[in-house]
């Protein structure tokens, strides 16, 4: 019997999100995933989420941008991206070609950002949702301040859900005093599904010249580094929240992606993996499909969730 590892992300909506399998690529590490196309089948990859897209380009923070850390990576981008002009005119042509479904992560200085920026990509074609983004560490003003508190983090949701029918993610930060109570708020607000989480904040210091290393001193950490962390905050958002949660932090293996889904998670995003093995997705996704074999798993969604107590 062929194995099922499809995953219904929007389960709520009428349209849907239905993923082939739960493996996607997190926001910022896999660009618009033309660059991977070259490099392995992304197709069969469950979904790609392309870079943060805000409503102008940015040309993002001055470097250095990137640290390496013990067991992870400091960034600071700064949101660089196209904007959602050029996204919609380059980019969306090409993944309409696609059969991975896309989405598309929004960022935004204020409420009214993200909807222009959801009502500009709803209805075109080639996307299959959008993920907001109000967990970014790394820009002065909107990001991750949206995340930080219920109220906020609602209201931003609530814009979004206003402006489109496409199904809606929200992307949420470990940066605040309680992402349980942020979760709650974004479903009532209208979400479909919680990707978490983004990077926690860091920074390293150059010794030799007593000063940050990055550009704009702090950055968001990511990697192997924070696979518990993130582990235990979708463990408790999965427990808490109706809607499928989507988890993301260090997964750089197929048992740490099965340990996201054990805790809950419906999906997993790989980040900072694909930048030392391009092919982290794929690989991930080869392991989980040999896990399901060697244990006698017909149906992905029989393992969700398996871990909770
Ligand atoms: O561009 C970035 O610096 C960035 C973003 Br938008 C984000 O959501 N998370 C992150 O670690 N970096």
């Amino acid at each position: 019997m062929p194995l099922d590892l499809s995953v219904q992300l929007a389960p709520k909506r009428k349209r849907g999100l239905l993923l082939a399998n739960p493996v996607m690529t997190a926001s910022g590490t896999f660009g618009y995933g033309t660059e991977y196309s070259q490099v392995f089948d992304i197709q069969k990859l469950g979904a790609i989420v392309c870079k943060g897209t805000t409503l102008e380009p940015r040309e993002g923070n001055p470097q250095p941008r990137l640290y390496e850390t013990a067991s992870g990576i400091l960034n600071s981008i700064g949101l660089q991206n196209i904007g959602v002009k050029a996204l919609i005119r380059e980019k969306t042509p090409i993944w309409a070609s696609w059969q991975v479904p896309v989405i598309v992560n929004i960022a935004g200085d204020t409420v009214e950002d993200y909807a222009q920026l959801a009502g500009q990509l709803d209805g075109v074609t080639g996307i299959s949702g959008i993920e907001v983004n109000i967990s970014c560490p790394n820009v002065r003003t909107g990001g991750a301040d949206f995340g930080a508190s219920p109220e906020s983090a609602s209201e931003v949701t609530a814009a979004v859900r206003a402006a489109t029918s496409l199904p809606i993610l929200v992307k949420l930060t470990p940066n605040t005093g309680d992402i349980v109570r942020v979760a709650i708020a974004v479903a009532e607000a209208g979400a479909d599904a919680i990707s978490l989480i983004n990077s926690w904040k860091g920074m390293a210091i150059d010794i030799a010249k007593r000063r940050p290393v990055l550009g704009n001193i702090i950055g968001g950490l990511s990697g192997p580094a924070i696979k518990p962390l993130a582990l235990s905050m979708v463990y408790e958002v999965a427990g808490a929240v109706d809607l499928p949660a989507i988890g993301c932090g260090g997964i750089t293996s197929a048992s740490d992606a099965i340990e996201f889904i054990m805790a809950g998670a419906s999906a997993v995003q790989v980040g900072s993996a694909s930048f030392s093995n391009p092919r982290a997705s794929l690989d991930i996704l080869d392991g989980i499909e040999l896990f399901m074999q060697q244990e006698g798993i017909n149906k992905l969604t029989e393992i969700i969730g398996t871990a909770r107590c």
